[in-house]
């Protein structure tokens, strides 16, 4: 399994390749927010650990394996982003705390937030009943 730390990479090299077409050293150090050297650095572990294969012409390919992951990754990411939202957590903090607690839940905890968002998204009226609670406790 990777570690949060590749998981952030693999997530972020998945994204760009879905987004650009590739994903170059800068691209990542840039969506990372770190430096260059801890890109290439972590690209070699990722290639040694066959999550991806660097060639010097063709920059970084995902291998099936890195796909897999990768998806999945982006997967959770999104539908943490869903959960939060249907919660009532305001937009300003929700990638954040994605971020922040996306690498910390056992996949049983994320099929079962899975469960959670489609169970409101299967009738509004669940949503609006939340809502009507949140404003009751805000009143208090
Ligand atoms: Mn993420």
């Amino acid at each position: 399994m990777p570690t949060p730390s590749m998981e952030d990479y693999i997530e972020q090299i998945y994204l760009l390749i879905e987004n650009k077409g590739y994903a170059r050293v800068s691209d990542i150090a840039d969506a990372l927010s770190v430096h260059p050297s801890s890109v290439t650095k972590m690209v070699q572990k990722l290639d040694k650990d066959e999550y991806l294969v660097y060639e010097k012409y063709r920059g970084l390919v995902l291998t099936q394996k890195g796909k897999k992951i990768g998806k999945r990754l982006v997967d959770r990411h999104d539908l943490l982003e869903q959960f939060l939202k249907i919660i009532g957590v305001k937009e300003e903090n929700i990638y954040q705390d994605v971020e922040g607690i996306e690498h910390h839940l056992s996949w049983n905890s994320i099929d079962r937030i899975g469960d959670l968002v489609q169970f409101f998204e299967e009738d509004p009226k669940r949503s609006e009943d939340l809502k009507q609670l949140q404003l009751k406790n805000e009143a208090e």
